[in-house]
């Protein structure tokens, strides 16, 4: 029997805002109360998790004075040494006040703008003073709802001026930090600008120093556009860029739902997971998501608890496909290669453009033949439901 308990090495984290969700929604009230950072901590240690995340304000509430601040970092750290967790990564709030209701580095003010980055170096100077070494950028409010507002170029515009600035700033103070951004393509906006995976990659070969700045795809937000999560983590993976991870899950076209890892679509959790450890991903395994709102703390528990678990029993799978004889003879039949167009393995050449030219193909025999995908889907299911 397989062991399903996580370890500090499976990297798996929190945020303070999933497991202190208090399951407030826009038709519902909190059904929670909202523990105390120091105690989020110590219930993280109690489950077994290696990190937690934190926005500056998750921390230090907007308007705590210095004393109250003192306190609660004192406090903080404190549950960190008690239980070993640490603090991998942080980030910003830049939704919640009022003043950033039209947005925060896209926002037609330049007052609004200024603050935004103010706010930002203040808490990157938080995070990396507690141990972070990635800082997420979410623009939950860098959008719109009418484009009469804004100029969709100059937005994007601003969001670079602002990215170059802060990674300039990290340079300047010695910070050992590496930027993550996080797409999403609506919600709270009726429109996120640089809405998916693919937009940031793009957007980000665009920056002063690039080589700073990847990405943080979550789960929830490629399904609420409808997209392939695995296929978006794989491109950012091959570009070098996959600095982080926001694993949670969702049905498909609906609000940010934040549900528990593997709690919707277990296929594509299994392809991810598989994912993740066939390359070798050595970074966090962030848990984005908060219990349901019928839950009080010992549910939030087994949110997290479950979240873990169900990495683990898929990684487990994954293992399980990997080393199952019959899916792997399928894999080799489906990748065979007789070396007839080895020629082609360097590219072009004039040489190998004539010999293409040349070559005669069975298009007819090719079409024709059955590639098994109903052989190999059905074995995979089979592995997931435990048959195999
Ligand atoms: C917010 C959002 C998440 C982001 C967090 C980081 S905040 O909960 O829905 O997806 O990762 O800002
Ligand atoms: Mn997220
Ligand atoms: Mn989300």
């Amino acid at each position: 029997m397989a062991d399903y308990t996580p370890k500090p090495e499976h990297k798996f984290t929190f945020g303070l805002w999933t497991v202190g969700n208090p399951g407030r929604d826009p038709f519902g009230e909190p059904v929670r109360q909202r523990p105390q950072p120091h105690e989020l901590v110590h219930l993280l240690g109690e489950v077994g998790a290696y990190g937690v995340n934190f926005h500056d304000n998750d921390l230090v509430p907007i308007d705590a004075n210095p004393t109250e601040r003192d306190q609660i970092l004192k406090d903080f750290r404190q549950a960190l040494d008690a239980t070993g967790l640490v603090v991998p990564m942080a980030t910003t709030n830049l939704f919640a006040d009022p003043i950033f209701k039209d947005g925060a580095f896209t926002s037609n003010d330049v007052r609004v703008r200024a603050f935004a980055l103010q706010k930002t170096m203040q808490a990157i100077d938080l995070g990396v003073s507690l141990g972070a070494r990635t800082y997420v950028f979410w623009g939950g409010r860098e959008g719109t709802e009418i484009d009469a507002s804004k100029n969709p170029v100059d937005a994007i515009k601003r969001y670079r001026e602002a990215i170059n600035f802060l990674t300039a700033y990290v340079i300047d103070q010695g910070y050992d930090l590496k930027f993550a951004l996080e797409p999403k393509p609506n919600e709270p906006r009726s429109d996120i600008y640089l809405p998916t995976v693919g937009s940031l990659l793009a957007f980000i070969t665009t920056l002063d120093h690039p080589e700073m700045v990847g990405v943080n795809p979550e789960v929830a937000h490629e399904h609420m556009a409808g997209l392939n999560f695995l296929h978006a983590v794989a491109q950012a993976w091959e570009a070098g860029k996959l600095f982080h991870i926001d694993l949670n899950d969702q049905k498909f076209a609906r609000y940010d739902q934040d549900f528990r890892f593997g709690a919707e679509m277990i296929k594509q959790a299994f392809y991810l997971v598989k994912f993740l450890e066939d390359v070798g991903y050595t970074g966090m395994r962030h848990f984005d998501a908060h219990a349901y709102r019928t839950e009080d703390l010992e549910g939030v528990k087994d949110f997290a608890r479950g979240c873990m678990r169900t990495y683990l029993i898929l990684k487990d799978k994954a293992a399980r496909f990997n080393a199952d004889t019959e899916i792997q003879q399928l894999l080799a039949e489906i990748n065979a290669d007789d070396g007839s167009f080895s020629f082609l393995n360097d590219g072009f050449s004039p040489q190998a453009a004539q010999r293409l030219r040349e070559a005669s193909f069975d298009r007819p025999g090719l079409g024709a033949r059955g590639l098994a995908y109903e052989r190999l889907d059905q074995l995979t299911v089979e592995i997931l439901l435990g048959v195999r």
